[in-house]
């Protein structure tokens, strides 16, 4: 909105011009959304405890979460009103990609809200089904894919790092392809979404990294020199994702060990399907696999363990999946689990923006 209202004013006042300049306009989005989410926190926190959002414990978990029964929970809500705030006053509306990863995003949210309403308010207690609530994924997430491929701006072609020559075009199969990606993802986040900041930290690592690959994406220069798609009004993307890192770390200061409130389902599905789609608009498919390398880790631990289960009629690779809870049950204490697993995600996502530079 700040792009319409304030940069034609550049002409006569010359300072205004930095409203046209994504780097300037990313950096305040990031602190709007930091402060929005920063100052509502505690309000929000209160609200949902006299609305007695609680979260409810299961049994069968690591002893050390019964303490957590009743902390308040739906705090996804205030990281999305933060980021939606922000990035309406900062973005230039004009970038098609934006409109595709914000109506994604939402509608994740909405489907984590349903689940979260059901299972914390309505006190039914699982929530949607799992057909269904992958059921509804699915839906968005191929919506999304579908207006990719119909816009003119983008190819289907997906780019391997380090064999920059070998980009093969999916033609249609992008839109299957490109489901796949948001709701793997989706879900890869929720569920290391079992501690406190787990799963807040490593995705605000991650939307920093796709701030830096939406940046370039976006420049026709930068992405020709680095050989990377160029992808038409990318860098407003980069105005997003600044917004969600500042949202998140405002989160973080509540959700920080000892949490005085989780995400839900409302928080980790959108930020899932957020990154998700943030990877395939900027063709940068393969390298989410490193950006989003923890909670890749998190979803194979259970892959692993519940094949294994199934396999072997009730024996395990790990104490518990995900992996998060095998560490806890080594006695681990739990910010020594959050804090290596955040070393690991930042590793990770080093190795990932070196694939700019490798061909
Ligand atoms: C959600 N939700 C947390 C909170 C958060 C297939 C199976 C592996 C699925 C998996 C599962 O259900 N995962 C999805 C995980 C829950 O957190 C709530 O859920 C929201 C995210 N969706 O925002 O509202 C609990 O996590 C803890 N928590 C924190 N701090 C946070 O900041 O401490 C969350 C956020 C909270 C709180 O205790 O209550 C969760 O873990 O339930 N299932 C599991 O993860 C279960 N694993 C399991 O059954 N493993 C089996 C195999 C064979 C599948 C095994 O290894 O034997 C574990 N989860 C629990 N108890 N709670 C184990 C049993």
């Amino acid at each position: 909105m700040f792009y319409y209202l304030i940069y034609p004013l550049h002409t006569s006042l010359s300072v205004l011009n930095v409203f046209r300049y994504i780097t300037f306009r990313t950096i305040y989005a990031s602190l709007t959304a930091f402060l929005i989410s920063f100052m509502l926190g505690p309000w929000v926190i209160r609200k949902l405890s006299r609305w007695q959002v609680g979260q409810y414990i299961r049994d069968d978990g690591p002893r050390s979460h019964l303490k957590k029964a009743g902390t308040p929970t739906m705090g996804g809500v205030l990281i999305l009103f933060a980021v939606i705030v922000s990035t309406l006053l900062w973005v230039n509306f004009a970038s098609f990609p934006f409109w595709v990863v914000l109506m994604t995003t939402v509608g994740f949210a909405l489907i984590g809200f349903a689940d979260d309403y059901l299972m914390q308010v309505k006190r039914r207690s699982k929530g949607l089904s799992v057909a269904g609530k992958l059921g509804l994924q699915a839906l968005v997430a191929l919506a999304a894919g579908l207006l990719l491929y119909r816009w003119p701006d983008f190819n289907t072609r997906v780019t391997v790092p380090f064999f920059k020559q070998v980009s093969p075009d999916l033609g249609w199969g992008y839109i299957p392809f490109a489901a796949l990606v948001i709701v793997g993802c989706s879900n890869a986040v929720n569920l290391t979404d079992g501690l406190d900041g787990l799963a807040i930290g490593p995705a605000v690592i991650a939307f920093g990294t796709y701030m830096i690959f939406a940046y370039v994406a976006g420049h026709v220069k930068i992405a020709t020199y680095l050989q990377v798609s160029y992808v038409a009004g990318c860098g407003e993307l980069s105005v997003f994702c600044g917004a969600l890192v500042g949202a998140g770390l405002g989160f973080l200061w509540f959700n920080t060990y000892p949490a005085q409130i989780f995400m839900g389902d409302v928080g980790s599905l959108p930020l899932g399907a957020a990154l998700g789609t943030l990877a395939v608009v900027t063709k940068q498919e393969i390298p989410l696999i490193l950006v989003g390398g923890l909670f890749v880790i998190e979803a194979l631990s259970v892959i692993f363990q519940v094949g294994f289960y199934k396999m072997t009629r009730g024996r395990r690779i790990f104490k518990m999946a995900p992996l998060h809870h095998h560490f806890e049950l080594k006695g681990w204490p739990e910010p020594k689990v959050i804090v290596r697993f955040w070393i690991i995600a930042i590793a990770l996502a080093l190795i990932a923006m070196s694939t700019l530079k490798l061909r």
